[in-house]
């Protein structure tokens, strides 16, 4: 890995405003680094002092870290608290009235809920799930459609101790069976369907059909919320979530568990074979999710947050279910799609509701980009004053499409480099501190000690590259893959690596010690003995005044080692014949070699109306790869949103 090249020069370079400045909850880079140099100083003392300022403990911890049975690490071990008390109680008698969320709903309308309202319909639900014998330690599956009872959900379970694993409502069947099985859940949470771009979409039936794949036995519950008014087939286990609260007091003892109770499993497709499900604890993730929402976001009492993410992944775990209750903030959950009734949704639901802090993913600004890049400036966008963007390098042409069309060149960007695995932000811009620039997540934030390793795991400096890895154990990091440990052992902690934490990623360092992503280790091509990282070429091409999106993969090459594959998505149209688009194609990689050099020039460019992607969002490289090389497609495609583009992406211009 020590000659990855980085072949993208960026020099834009945007500086906080003194307003910004003035008013940041981490106020210029001198007082971000008071923060790591703590850290250095006395790094458990660093951590215990932030866990007691930032959670409400029932029981105090004495003890910080305790490495030793590694990688197992435990943070906080013998204090107790509870997350959803954490969230809830502690706005009881602060801000009552406060708006907690604000739900807007597929076809347009908003339903308000206060904490206080909130903290009732939490307990009421808890009552229930006890009422069905669901107690601390065991597994709930939760698969709901964006709500606020998807919520209520996760912190139900919290408050008593029980463990959700949420799945997303994209998923399949099987992929609901599997899940549910490996986490040997007791029961199941559901909606008879869910509104997405105006239509009703059944998901009640993908729960019978997994639990009718058989090793479900140990599911004696599945409860359903009802919301589309759709019919379905009703089992012997099963009950209305009205009927199950209906008589439930609207208080409810929270049950007070140690920091390293494990508070959720999330299921992650790892490089190979089956999900992993990653388990996060208590104490540890929640200071992550609150220390995030206040250095990165920079969280105010006045702000209004909204993060798109669903709450099947991460994201929506960490900053729509947790991080945001957790600091009493005002938060928009949105149940629908960016482009329903048209692409001016995202900057409408903005304006109507004043959003202050706006969180989204880079393949849905690229998308409306392309549906209607000059729609932002129809709303008045005039509330924001951060942005946020998570889960893939944002290309530095989105990134200024995002900074000025969006922030209007008045809100910084935080591009949150973080996993599943970490529980929140690693890598990001503290907005009122770093100078940003496109493309790059930063710095590490403090106490946090990310850094770029060989494959002897000696660390490395220079602008060429290696392995992500995070030296020391923090506390909001996985604790283990369920059921799994010798998987997480293996996979996060190889031998090479000294102890560190290994991401998966591969990165680079510039002169200012910012952190550049270049995609996962699997990603990075090796073209004539240049190692090339995938996204540098994708962003040389999204550059140009033509491309929406782009993929590269490498293919074997006898010459070369790796040829590199490019999948391109056109602003406009297809190209209409052969001819123009063997032009087109000539243009593209003229195009690539002149941002560049020659080396990184695609060999092949196909042209799609999209990608294939995860129902998150991602792009599934590996099916890419499969394609470029012309096999035929065995990989599992259920979870791709769009598999009726495969057929176009086929087709080689040569
Ligand atoms: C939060 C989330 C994790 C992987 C990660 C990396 C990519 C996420 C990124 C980013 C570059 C960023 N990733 N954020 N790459 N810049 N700001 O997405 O978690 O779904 O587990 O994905 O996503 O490759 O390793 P998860």
């Amino acid at each position: 890995m020590s000659n990855i090249q980085s072949v993208l020069h960026e020099t834009r370079v945007f500086t906080p405003s003194d307003e910004f400045v003035k008013q940041a909850n981490v106020s210029g880079m001198s007082a971000y680094q008071a923060l790591v140099d703590a850290s250095q100083k006395d790094y458990e003392g660093y951590w215990a002092k932030l866990a007691r300022e930032t959670l409400q403990w029932k029981k105090p911890f004495t003890k910080v870290l305790d490495e030793s049975n590694a990688p197992f690490y435990k943070w906080f071990e013998d204090g107790e608290l509870n997350v959803s008390y954490n969230c809830l109680d502690t706005h009881l008698t602060t801000q009552p009235e406060k708006t907690a969320i604000i739900f807007e709903a597929d076809d347009g309308s908003v339903t308000r809920i206060n904490y206080r309202d909130l903290h009732a319909r939490v307990c009421q639900f808890a009552n229930g799930l006890k009422s069905r014998g669901i107690k601390k330690g065991d597994r709930v599956v939760i698969y709901l459609p964006m709500s606020i009872e998807a919520v209520v959900a996760m912190q139900a379970c919290a408050r008593i101790g029980a463990i959700h694993s949420v799945v997303f409502g994209g998923f399949s069947s099987k992929s609901l069976h599997e899940r549910i099985t490996d986490a040997q859940a007791c029961a199941v949470i559901t909606s008879d369907g869910q509104f997405r771009g105006g239509k009703a979409m059944p998901l009640k039936p993908a729960v019978d059909e997994a639990l009718g794949m058989g090793g479900c036995e140990g599911v004696h519950s599945v409860i359903v919320y009802q919301r589309t008014n759709s019919e379905v087939t009703w089992g012997g286990n099963n009950i209305w979530w009205h009927d199950l609260v209906t008589g439930q007091g609207t208080t409810c003892e929270p049950e007070w568990v140690s920091a390293e109770h494990p508070l959720f499993i999330l299921y992650t497709s790892g490089s190979t074979g089956k999900p992993k499900g990653v388990q996060h604890s208590t104490g540890g993730y929640l200071l992550g999710a609150m220390l995030s929402m206040k250095w990165v976001f920079d969280y105010k009492d006045s702000d209004v947050f909204w993060c798109t993410a669903d709450v099947g992944w991460i994201t929506g775990h960490s900053y729509v279910t947790y991080g945001p209750l957790a600091m009493g903030a005002t938060e928009v959950i949105f149940e629908g799609v960016p482009t329903y009734p048209d692409a001016g949704r995202f900057w409408k639901m903005i304006q109507d509701h004043k959003v202050t802090t706006f969180y989204t993913a880079p393949t849905a600004i690229r998308s409306l980009i392309k549906l209607g890049g000059d729609l932002p400036r129809k709303y008045d966008l005039s509330s924001l004053r951060l942005l946020g963007s998570v889960g893939e390098p944002i290309n530095p042409e989105a990134w200024m499409w995002y900074y000025t069309e969006v922030g209007q060149s008045r809100c910084p960007i935080v591009d949150t480099w973080w996993q599943t695995e970490t529980g929140s932000h690693m890598i990001a811009p503290l907005p009122g501190a770093m100078p940003i620039k496109p493309g790059t997540c930063t710095l590490p934030l403090p106490g946090i000690q990310a850094t770029i390793v060989n494959e002897n795991g000696d660390e490395v400096f220079d602008q060429h590259g290696g392995f992500l890895v995070i030296k020391r154990p923090f506390p909001s990091q996985i604790r283990t893959i369920w059921g799994d440990p010798e998987r997480y052992k293996k996979g996060y902690f190889p031998h090479e690596m000294r102890g560190y934490y290994l991401a998966g990623d591969s990165a680079h360092r510039d002169e200012d010690g910012y952190f550049w992503i270049m995609g996962r280790i699997d990603d990075v091509l090796n073209v004539s003995g240049h190692r090339l990282g995938t996204m540098e070429i994708e962003s040389a091409l999204v550059a140009n005044p033509l491309v929406a999106e782009a993929a590269i993969v490498g293919k074997p090459h006898e010459i070369k080692g790796e040829a590199v594959v490019a999948f391109v998505v056109l602003k406009g149209a297809r190209p209409a014949d052969a001819a123009a688009a063997k032009k087109l194609a000539e243009d593209l990689r003229n195009w690539v070699g002149h941002e560049i050099g020659p080396i990184a020039k695609p060999d092949e460019i196909r042209f799609g109306e999209n990608l294939p992607k995860t129902r998150s969002g991602k792009i599934m490289r590996r099916l890419l790869r499969a394609i470029a090389k012309g096999e035929e497609i065995t990989q599992d495609v259920s979870t791709l949103e769009n598999p009726a583009i495969l057929e176009q992406l086929k087709e080689v211009v040569r």
